[in-house]
């Protein structure tokens, strides 16, 4: 049996300084609750430190006192910083220790995250069969996805099916630290739940370092057992965080169906976004009725030439259509826009400000286009990118000396993001909107 510790760094100030962090509401990380799961299944002792919620005081004297043989750590790009530096302090106190990271960033950048830090070991991709053939005390070299100094294995074995994974051990965290910190009035705290993982698509801004280009589902039985769970756990709302959750239309309004049928157990919300494409209107009266009050969309432009441009696979035809029958059915819509996607000129970005205005939206975020390790974009403009990230970033704008925009000059860009958010809150409609929504009762978010 190992001693396992898990770890998810702080966010440091990446929601600083714009009044983001009155709209994020924390949740319990479901990739960490999921491998502790597997871990605890199997024998293992596990906890799980969540720093985004409870910054650790006594950092040195809690890793002495827990003295594990395995760390893991979860980190994206924005939380770098923060990583590295607990692989620093665990490396310290704690030679001896197994130190393994995974994740979207560590999975995009393998050997340089290695050589950047103190970690012994990378996980690339899905990581529950590595870690615990690691904490089996299995030879690195020979477990799938793991990623030495001066090794890489083949690629990560896959969860397949879904249904054979453990649900998530929520019982690791202290539920009390993810009430809200924000103003806005969300039922906290709410659960990430997965109902699939990966997504077909092929949009240039998004990595498949973790999921591959493919889509793996949890049945609907499956995942309406985790929202019981998680209801029974304490959670008072859950948010999906499946890349594409409507990819199987049919599976989707089976989900919602046996939600209605378990009495819509706790209400929900799709805040990483949904396509635009596939769904039709009795899945949104579905949705609706199965608790559903919150629906993002990945809508990116108000050009149909960028969309094709950046492989979206979508219109604004489409995009018209499915926010309207969102916001027919009574669910809260949210759209994402890009801002700087590459051809980008002044007429396509003022198309989309125009766009999103036009749209049945009660929110809309408008975000500076940002090359990530392990996408496309990032690939094609390696010329141009005076370092592979920043490890400054923060979630409103990127630095104007991390990368040279091909297209548009960050003046441009930077007063096209403020005349967007000008346009889209200025507008009376929008003010009515939420008056209405406020007065029925049916304001979420
Ligand atoms: C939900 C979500 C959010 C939520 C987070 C909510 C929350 N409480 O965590 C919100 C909306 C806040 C968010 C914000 C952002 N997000 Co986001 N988000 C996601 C999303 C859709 C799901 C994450 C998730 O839970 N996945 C399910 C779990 C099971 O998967 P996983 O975390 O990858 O974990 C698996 C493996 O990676 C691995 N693993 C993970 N950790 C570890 C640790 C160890 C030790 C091991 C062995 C294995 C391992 O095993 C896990 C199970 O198989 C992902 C896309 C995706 N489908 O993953 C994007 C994703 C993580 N986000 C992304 C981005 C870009 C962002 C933003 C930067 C966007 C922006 N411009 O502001 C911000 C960054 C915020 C921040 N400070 O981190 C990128 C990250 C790319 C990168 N290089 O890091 C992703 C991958 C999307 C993409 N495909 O491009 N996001």
């Amino acid at each position: 049996m190992a001693r396992v510790l898990l770890i998810r760094p702080g966010l440091g100030r990446y929601y600083s300084g714009v009044g983001a962090g009155l709209a994020v509401t924390t949740s319990p990380p479901v990739n960490l609750a999921t491998l502790a799961a597997v871990l605890d299944r199997a024998g293992h002792a596990v906890r799980v430190w969540d720093l985004e919620a409870s910054p650790q005081h006594d950092l040195v004297g809690a890793l002495r006192s827990e003295a594990p043989d395995l760390i893991g750590f979860t980190f994206r790009t924005p939380q770098w910083e923060q990583a590295r530096g607990l692989m620093a302090l665990a490396r310290n106190l704690l030679p001896e220790a197994l130190l393994v990271a995974g994740g979207p960033h560590a999975s995009s950048l393998p050997e340089q995250t290695l050589a950047q830090t103190s970690l012994d070991l990378v996980v690339r991709g899905e990581g529950e069969h590595a870690l615990l053939a690691l904490a089996d005390g299995e030879g690195p070299r020979r477990v799938p996805g793991v990623v030495g100094r001066g090794f890489a294995g083949p690629p990560a074995q896959r969860v397949e099916p879904l249904d054979d994974l453990p649900l998530p051990a929520w019982s690791l965290f202290d539920l009390g630290a993810y009430t809200p910190r924000s103003v806005v009035a969300r039922q906290t705290p709410t659960a990430d739940l997965e109902s699939s993982r990966g997504c077909l698509a092929q949009c240039i801004y998004c990595t498949k370092a973790v999921f591959g280009r493919r889509f793996e589902p949890f049945s609907p039985e499956r995942f309406v057992a985790s929202v019981l769970h998680a209801k029974d756990a304490g959670f008072r709302s859950f948010n999906l965080v499946d890349d594409s959750f409507t990819t199987d239309l049919a599976r989707a309004k089976a989900i919602c169906e046996l939600l209605i049928a378990h009495g819509s157990p706790l209400p929900w919300t799709a805040t990483n976004g949904i396509r635009v494409t596939g769904v039709d209107t009795d899945f949104f009266r579905l949705a609706e009725r199965a608790g559903c009050r919150l629906l993002a969309f990945g809508l990116e432009s108000g050009s149909d030439e960028r969309l094709r441009a950046i492989g979206k696979g979508a219109t604004t035809a489409q995009a018209r259509r499915s926010v309207a029958a969102a916001q027919a059915a009574g669910i809260t819509t949210v759209g994402y826009f890009m801002l700087g996607l590459p051809g980008e000129t002044v007429q396509s970005l003022q198309a989309t400000i125009d766009f999103a205005a036009g749209l049945a939206l009660d929110w809309a975020k408008f975000a500076i286009t940002l090359p990530l390790p392990g996408t496309p974009l990032w690939a094609a403009w390696q010329g141009r990118l005076s370092r592979d990230f920043d490890p400054g970033m923060t979630g409103h704008r990127p630095p104007r000396d991390w990368f040279d925009h091909p297209d548009l000059s960050w003046e441009i860009l930077e007063d096209a993001q403020r005349r967007a958010y000008r346009r889209f809150y200025g507008r009376p409609a929008w003010l009515r909107r939420r008056l209405a929504r406020t007065l029925r009762g049916r304001a979420y978010l």
